[in-house]
């Protein structure tokens, strides 16, 4: 574990083994933050916080004792927080669904979120000069439903709907709460987990998209919410590729 602290704003971004939260872990370090880099793959929270000069912290935001021995890492002060941890697994029907993968993706985009939100709200409540910040990454699949995408959609709905809900139990708190959207983006791992690591269908995502999104586009946009002065709550923000002006309308130069 890379154990430096600095003096200057500290941040938590979970997920951080890859793609979006890699990426946000690195823009935030840009913005002078001190980030503490959680995920479970120890290998590579390490390796990035090294790159960073951020701290390492091995942790499961499904896991109540994981998510204590993150919060006791941070210690009595957060600036910021961003619930980047999550993931869709499989794209069955309804009527084909896997009860324990729709189990995992509530685990995981919902209650960890939770769990990792409960633990460092002390903090974050302690920021200085009431700047503290939680940004929730949603998708646009928490928007809209797909064909398909039941599992994951309800999931990520529930991510919008608990945002919501936190910014209203915590209206008279000096914290904001924030929530970013993203649709299309093409990352390392999402859709090869999705689809149980086959690459051909995970590829078929974005195929003929010239441009889709990149997690260093998402990464930009919630460096750019949790630095607003501190009266300034982005309430939520959708972002997508050019190419994709809805869910289902995807311009695609192969057919
Ligand atoms: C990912 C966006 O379109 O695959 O959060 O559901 S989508």
């Amino acid at each position: 574990m890379t154990t430096t602290r600095s003096t200057t704003r500290t941040a938590v971004v979970t997920g951080a083994s890859s793609g979006i939260g890699a990426a946000t872990a690195r823009t935030l370090a840009g913005l002078g933050f001190h980030v503490y880099c959680a995920a479970r793959r120890t290998d590579r929270v390490e390796a990035l916080a090294a790159e960073i000069g951020g701290t390492a912290v091995t942790c499961d935001v499904t896991d109540e004792g994981s998510v204590a021995a993150l919060a006791a890492t941070v210690g009595d002060t957060l600036d910021v927080l961003v619930n980047n941890a999550g993931g869709a697994f499989g794209a069955s029907t309804v009527a084909q669904a896997d009860p324990d993968e729709w189990r995992r993706m509530y685990d995981v985009n919902v209650v960890g979120l939770m769990l990792v939100t409960r633990a460092l709200l002390p903090a974050l409540l302690r920021a200085d000069d009431g700047a503290g910040v939680i940004c929730n990454v949603g998708s646009t699949a928490g928007r809209v439903a797909y064909e398909g995408g039941a599992g994951y959609t309800a999931a990520k709905h529930g991510t919008q709907v608990v945002t919501e809900t936190l910014r209203l139990e915590l209206w008279d708190q000096p914290v904001r709460v924030c929530e970013v959207a993203p649709g299309m983006v093409r990352t390392d791992e999402f859709a090869l987990v999705r689809f149980d690591g086959d690459a051909d269908k995970a590829a078929s995502v974005y195929a003929g998209v010239a441009e889709p999104l990149v997690a260093e586009d998402v990464a930009d946009a919630i460096g750019w919410m949790v630095t607003r002065p501190r009266h300034v709550n982005v309430d939520e923000l959708v972002i997508r590729p050019r190419a994709q002006a809805a869910q289902h309308k995807v311009h695609r130069s192969t057919p």
